[in-house]
């Protein structure tokens, strides 16, 4: 495995990563089972591909400034609605997660969106199969009073976005 420099750059925010992560620790998701997906995603073409490495670029997807205000937009809401804080109609298409309502995907994409094309074929994918926690968190979602909604998707990204990071560095 190539060495993987660690510079921060313009486009990082490394307090908000503390608190990207504790968020998403609230929500029942941890770094170690996104990167269970990224491994999933990309074992088939990179055999030598390891869980640690897949960690190593799961956190730096989640070190994207961009991510970050995805992740704390997207599970705000799906906090709110579990409070019932939010006004009608969003209320509801949030907590029944209406299979019309397609803006936690929309969202997701601009998580997907920093790594290029590739990103977008893996979250299509990985949208479909729902691996690991994903298919936890979906079927904890329609828990009455629960909202994943905007985290399943969430989770699905950061996934897809790590195994692009991943595929860009593999393919020179
Ligand atoms: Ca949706
Ligand atoms: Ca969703």
């Amino acid at each position: 495995m190539e060495q993987e420099k660690q510079k921060p750059s313009r486009l990082e925010d490394l307090n908000q990563y503390e608190i990207v992560v504790q968020r998403l620790l609230e929500r029942g998701v941890n770094l170690e089972e996104i990167a269970e997906i990224t491994y999933d995603l990309q074992k088939k073409y990179i055999p030598e591909l390891t869980l640690e490495y897949c960690l190593i670029h799961v956190g730096k997807v989640v070190k994207k400034r961009e991510v970050q205000h995805a992740v704390i937009t997207g599970l705000e809401l799906d906090i709110l609605a579990e409070k019932g804080l939010l006004s009608e109609p969003l209320s509801s298409m949030l907590l029944n997660d209406y299979g019309l309502y397609g803006i936690d995907e929309v969202m997701a994409l601009s998580i997907v969106n920093v790594y290029g094309s590739i990103g977008f074929t893996n979250f299509g994918y990985v949208d479909k199969l729902k691996p690991g926690i994903i298919g936890k968190l979906d079927e904890e979602g329609k828990l009455p009073g629960k909202c994943n909604t905007f985290l399943d998707d969430i989770v699905g990204a950061i996934a897809a976005a790590a195994a692009s990071s991943i595929a860009h560095r593999f393919s020179k």
